[in-house]
């Protein structure tokens, strides 16, 4: 029995077969513990002898069952570990992340610029009326100007706001002077696209109203943009323009230091000192909803910018039409950027 229980033992291939063995020779009603309940029978003389000899036997067993469990388990643990073993050097799974698309990154660098010259930051309706987008712009139905920004009209004299300047209007219709406020927002324009023009794009307006406010600090405030965008050697330059809306009217531009060599002007938008009729606009819009007329006798400049040209320009994208193509080849490069 000894012999074939210690091969049963170290020949068990795993714990269960182990445990299996153990209940055969030395479990409640195994051979061995049978063996020891019927020393009873022998004659005394007998007894001391065989009662010693299946001790040993036991003995041997339990030292054999407890080496191959530790030899089991051993094993066992390493399938284990082998089993579950990452391996580090395998690709790991891509997460896509987003990102903020280019034209969000230039308002974001425009508005922290504003806003750190104290400019509030305002939205309005892209869906316009013709007197807002126009006529209170001192742009009247037959004036030759509205020609200038050809328009997506909609029912009812409505259309899609070709500009973000009735925002001025509405603004200064809603709040008393001094003022100076930001708009963000989308414009259409129902034009041919090439490479520079698309029909939807954005614009940032600003408007500037108070007592004495002169070109100069119309002058000013755009140059404090360039330099927060371009750093402190950058240069602006005004060439005079014509907007209904303003007089005298100027567009501007910025000049483009950029170290790969391709520094040029780059025509940022127009700008200019609101002109009188704007204001008595405002007034009669405020009159007829029972507000005081505030704005005669104040000066303010406005200007209004294209965002689309500085990224263009910032990340080398040569089409204005890959920011709206929903192209991820183009998108997928400000990936994780924020
Ligand atoms: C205007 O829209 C005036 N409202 C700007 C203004 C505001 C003048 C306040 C005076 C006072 P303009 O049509 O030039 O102006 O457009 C302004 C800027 O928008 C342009 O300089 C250009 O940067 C951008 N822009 C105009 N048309 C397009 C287009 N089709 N695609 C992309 N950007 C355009």
């Amino acid at each position: 029995m000894r012999e074939e229980a210690l091969q049963a033992i170290q020949e068990a291939p795993d714990l269960d077969t182990l445990q299996a063995v153990k209940t055969r020779y030395v479990g409640k009603s195994g051979l061995v513990t049978k063996e020891l309940g019927s020393l009873g029978k022998l004659p005394p003389e007998e007894r001391k002898s065989r009662g010693a000899e299946i001790n040993a036997l036991r003995q041997a067993i339990d030292a054999a069952l407890t080496e191959r469990e530790a030899v089991l388990k051993r094993a066992a643990l390493d399938a284990k570990l082998a089993s579950e073993a990452i391996d580090v050097t395998l690709p790991g799974l891509s997460l896509p992340a987003g990102g903020l698309h280019p034209i969000s990154r230039v308002y974001d660098d425009l508005i922290r610029i504003y806003e750190r010259m104290g400019y509030a930051v305002v939205e309005g309706p892209e869906v316009e009326d013709e007197h807002y987008n126009f006529e209170a712009l001192n742009v009247p139905w037959y004036h030759p100007a509205r020609d200038l920004q050809d328009t997506f009209w909609l029912e009812d004299g409505r259309l899609l706001r070709t500009h973000t300047s009735p925002m001025q209007v509405r603004y200064m219709v809603d709040h008393e002077p001094p003022l100076k406020i930001v708009v963000r927002g989308k414009v259409y324009r129902y034009e041919a696209t090439d490479a520079t023009h698309e029909s939807m794009f954005h614009q940032l307006e600003g408007l500037v109203v108070g007592d004495g406010i002169s070109m100069a600090d119309l002058k000013g405030t755009i140059a404090e943009m360039a330099r927060g965008l371009y750093g402190p050697s950058a240069k602006v330059r005004f060439q005079p323009s014509y907007y209904p809306f303003v007089e005298p009217g100027a567009d501007f531009a910025v000049w483009w230091d950029n170290p790969r060599g391709e520094s040029k002007w780059l025509e940022l938008g127009g700008c200019g000192m609101v002109h009188p009729n704007v204001f008595k606009a405002v007034d009669d819009l405020r009159e007829q909803q029972g507000k005081p007329r505030v704005y005669e006798g104040k000066t303010g400049f406005a200007f209004g910018l294209g965002p689309e040209r500085i990224a263009m320009l910032k990340y080398g994208i040569p089409d204005i039409r890959y920011f709206y193509a929903n192209d991820p080849r183009v998108i997928g490069q400000f990936r994780g950027e924020l």
